[in-house]
């Protein structure tokens, strides 16, 4: 991974304040994930975040997100001037019923306070990168000193601030339109103002270096995955947020597969055009790739760990028989399941097949597929039953059981069942989440001596 590679390098994590809308889109959510990942590596030290669109799950939802990497102390602002407020946010509403701590937006400081405070705080400079609207950034600049410095916001970016990176603007033609320069009188305000006047350099990446290449989806692990699902981009989305956060981190232009050209940016305020005047020594510069969009694509897909729910080395699954049955005891506990002779019972008469999954010849996982359940209404040759999914406790979260689960039900298909159904205690969310990707949809709740259940099923 790119991370581990630069982090050879470098001595001390760069300290980063990082801006976004966290509202229209969810690479968003992909991009906090790439810096969250890349403050846990010991690249970068996120000192704030600051949020540029204020909706009813902002704060809780992107807490959500930094608690879930175990950085849930990173402070996050709100700018309560900002334009868009209270619309609901499907992706938000999603990530802020994992929001452990109650965080709402009420707690949150005002951004431009928070990066003010982070900036006085720092010894060396930081980058500031923004993946939304970048009003923050101006009431940054435009800032008196107040309680936090006896500097003014100009000073102290001067001081504390060694680039500015901006998810923004179109450059590969004489003027651009892009959404986060023009789509809100404020922010064409504030691109306007921040060309005209930062006193830092700004490096910007336009629409046409993030829109065709397509991550993240709802495999992505963790909130990400749930973000890119609630906001219909299973498969993905346009890279401009994750690219932009994957740049700042890296820092260096040619390592991060680009070249800038460097220039002057100019803003229309009324209109947010942007338009650049290219020349040697400017202080500000675009990004034009300089690789296949295949190289940021696996990237992107790599840093946010995309496909590593796959089983890591070689695993065999495989069908067994009765006489072998006693050895699922490594999985789960036989003597003191209730349902045991019951199962035996079954494979006896023929109606329910063993699948295990093992490594190195250790059993792994368990799942079977049973031909009688008159309960979940089996129909030989056409509805069958899956059971007992079952992962051995040190061995989950590393993608056996959806291997196995995917095997036997490809293996029913195969027998010719058009159906499939499986039962699930509603507490276990994590199979409730496995089987939902496996295209299982629950069709009713119900209660045993085991306690409430769904029943889910799923055509082959
Ligand atoms: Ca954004």
């Amino acid at each position: 991974m790119i991370f581990e590679e630069i982090k050879a390098k470098r001595e001390t994590p760069t300290p980063v304040i990082f801006g976004t809308d966290w509202w229209s889109d969810c690479d968003d959510v992909a991009a906090l994930a790439i810096l969250l990942k890349a403050h846990k590596c010991g690249l970068i030290e996120l000192k704030a975040i600051g949020v540029n669109s204020v909706m009813k799950y902002s704060a809780p939802s992107l807490k959500a997100v930094c608690e879930q990497h175990g950085l849930g102390s990173i402070p996050i602002g709100l700018d309560r001037n900002a334009e868009r407020k209270g619309i609901l946010c499907l992706y938000q509403k999603a990530l802020a019923a994992h929001c452990k701590s109650g965080f709402s937006n009420a707690d949150c400081p005002e951004a431009y306070k928070l990066y003010r405070s982070a900036l006085a705080s720092l010894k060396g400079k930081a980058v500031i990168v923004d993946i939304g609207f970048p009003q923050i950034i101006m009431e940054v600049l435009r800032s008196q000193p107040d309680e936090i410095s006896d500097l003014n916001g100009m000073q102290l970016v001067k001081d504390k601030v060694s680039e500015i990176v901006l998810m923004g603007g179109r450059w590969d033609k004489p003027t651009g339109m892009e959404y986060n320069f023009c789509a809100y009188r404020l922010n064409r305000e504030a691109a306007a103002y921040i060309c005209e006047h930062c006193p830092v350099p700004l490096t910007f990446l336009g629409y046409e270096v993030g829109k065709d290449v397509i991550t993240g989806g709802k495999t992505a692990p963790g909130l990400v995955g749930k973000a890119y699902a609630a906001h219909f981009s299973a498969n993905g989305r346009p890279s401009w947020d994750p690219m932009t956060a994957a740049f700042a981190i890296i820092g260096d232009a040619e390592t991060a597969g680009y070249q800038k050209v460097f220039g002057k940016a100019a803003v229309d305020p009324k209109t947010g055009r942007n338009r650049f005047e290219a020349f040697d020594g400017g202080p500000h510069a675009y990004l034009v790739k300089t690789k296949e969009d295949s190289f940021y694509k696996k990237q992107i897909d790599d840093i946010l760990g995309m496909g590593k729910s796959r089983p890591e080395g070689s695993f065999e699954i495989r069908q067994i028989g009765l006489e072998d049955y006693s050895n699922c005891s490594a999985i789960w506990n036989m003597e003191t399941c209730p349902h045991t002779q019951t199962f035996i019972a079954q494979i006896k008469a023929g109606v329910r097949e063993v699948y295990i999954l093992t490594v190195d010849g250790t059993y792994i996982a368990e799942c079977d597929l049973v031909y009688e359940n008159p309960e979940y209404g089996t129909i030989p040759g056409q509805r069958a039953y899956l059971s007992r999914l079952i992962v051995k406790k040190a061995q989950r979260e590393k993608g056996y059981g959806k291997a196995i689960s995917e095997y036997v039900l490809a293996l029913a298909k195969e027998k010719g069942y058009r159906e499939i159904a499986l039962g699930v205690n509603c507490n276990n969310t994590a199979a409730v989440r496995l089987y939902q990707s496996l295209g299982f949809t629950i069709y009713e709740e119900a209660e045993d001596a085991d306690g409430k259940f769904y029943r889910m099923e799923k055509n082959l």
